[in-house]
């Protein structure tokens, strides 16, 4: 509306200056152009200088908008800055005639996830004996892994040499959280390590492999299960010196697919100042060998994030203790570590970073770890694999693509299971 007033505005000009009283117009044009005249003349009159030609046209545009705010037609709001295209805006609370109650969304979306539930997938990764089961055991409080070294013969686990993946359900006020540990034992056990990161390697590729194949069926089920492993925990020997080859290796490698967490294993074992700097040359080593860890600075959503994400890339690799026993101290049960000098106290902030850690896996940075992975990591695969499939099938009909779960469209050429046909065009 505010523009038609402008443009009639202009077009008048030429019209009433020249052809005045030559052109036949009908009654009630000749009012619309009377008027429409005397605002050009007012206007001619008003664009002796740029200034107030500005000021005029902010002021004909104020009472447009108030024109049709009257008429109900579109609410007036003022542009955001940032908005290029400059349709949006932000409407404030205080700015709004009442509560509209968009606040409940909130409400929605808890209620949701708590029925649903969501899924956690962490993979632990380092020798044998580092305490990667306790520590889990630790996290979550409960035996979600089992430990190899255990007391109780029943209960003992052999040293396993394939990856395993054990799920629970834990739930904690009402909200469910189904746990993958996803256990490594015996990675880098090998007088021979050459290559023992392909395993992991080929296990975390296959989870992203199951995700597309699930995503490219046309009828998908309405909940993908995410077997996708959102974390790595990569457990450093508290040796005190440098990153071993096989660490380097290790971290290069699987920093490109999946968010890894390096931390210092069975921590007590070094004093105070071992620790601070092993930490320290750890840091160096993993800039100096290009390796990505999780938080990444690029993955930082916003300055506050950046802060947040600062202090712990500052400090990171976290030095912890694990420990599935709670001992007595100062009549409060904790848990600890009870050695002969005393209590090794894993929640303790001046005893280890065993919390630091907690709260980056399950309190602060759980669901980013989720939306990393999906995001930035399986994202990744899924361009490559498409463009990889659009290189090998380029030309084929779209009938290869899955049609539903577990159902194929057939291009009539071959048998073959459904693996390697869905293989075939991914
Ligand atoms: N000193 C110390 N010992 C620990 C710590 N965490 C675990 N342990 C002990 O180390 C031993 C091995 O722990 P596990 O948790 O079974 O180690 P793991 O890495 O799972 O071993 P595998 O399953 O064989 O790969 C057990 O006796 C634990 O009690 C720790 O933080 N400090
Ligand atoms: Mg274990």
């Amino acid at each position: 509306m505010r523009e038609d007033t402008t443009k009639v505005l202009e077009q008048e000009i030429p019209a009433s200056m020249e052809e005045r009283g030559m052109e036949e117009v009908k009654p009630s044009a000749v009012e619309d152009k009377a008027a429409a005249e005397e605002a050009v003349e007012e206007r001619v009159a008003q664009e002796k200088t740029e200034d107030s030609t500005a000021q005029n046209k902010e002021t004909e545009e104020r009472e447009v908008d108030v024109e049709r705010e009257m008429e109900g037609e579109v609410e007036v709001v003022t542009p955001c800055p940032t908005e290029s295209h400059g349709l949006q805006g932000t409407i404030k609370g205080h700015d709004l005639f009442g509560y509209v109650g968009i606040e409940a969304v909130l409400d929605q979306m808890r209620r949701k996830t708590m029925k649903a539930g969501f899924e956690f997938n962490i993979m632990v990764v380092g020798q044998s004996g580092l305490g990667k089961s306790t520590l889990v055991n630790t996290l979550f409080k409960s035996k979600v892994s089992r430990k190899s070294c255990s007391p109780n013969y029943e209960e003992k686990i052999s040293k396993t040499v394939k990856l395993q993946s054990v799920s629970h359900v834990i739930e904690e006020k009402g909200v469910k959280m189904k746990l993958t540990v996803i256990d490594t034992p015996g990675f880098g056990d090998q007088i021979n390590n050459e290559n023992c990161w392909e395993p992991i390697v080929s296990y975390v590729n296959e989870q992203y492999e199951r995700y597309l194949k699930e995503e490219l069926y046309v009828n998908r089920k309405p909940r993908i299960p995410d077997t996708r492993v959102h974390c790595c925990v990569y457990f450093l020997p508290a040796t005190g010196h440098w990153l071993r080859p096989i660490d380097v290796e290790f971290m290069k490698r699987l920093g490109k697919i999946v968010s890894i967490v390096p931390i210092i294993a069975k921590a007590d074992t070094l004093t105070m100042e071992e620790r601070q700097e092993f930490k320290q040359r750890i840091r160096q080593d993993l800039n100096a060998n290009g390796i990505r860890v999780y938080p990444q600075t690029e993955y930082d959503e916003d300055p506050e994030d950046r802060i947040l994400n600062d202090k712990i890339r500052e400090n990171i690799p976290f030095a912890v203790v694990g420990t599935d026993k709670e001992h007595q101290v100062n009549g409060n049960k904790v848990l600890g570590r009870k050695t002969k000098w005393g209590i090794i106290e894993v929640e303790n902030v001046a005893h280890c970073e065993f919390t630091n850690l907690r709260d980056l896996l399950i309190r602060s940075h759980l669901q980013d770890l989720k939306d990393v992975t999906h995001n930035i990591h399986y994202e990744t695969f899924r361009v490559r694999r498409l463009n990889e499939s659009n290189l090998t099938v380029h030309g084929l009909a779209l009938s290869c693509f899955p049609m539903e779960n577990g159902t194929h469209g057939t291009n009539g050429t071959n048998g073959t299971s459904d693996r390697s046909e869905s293989e075939s065009h991914l």
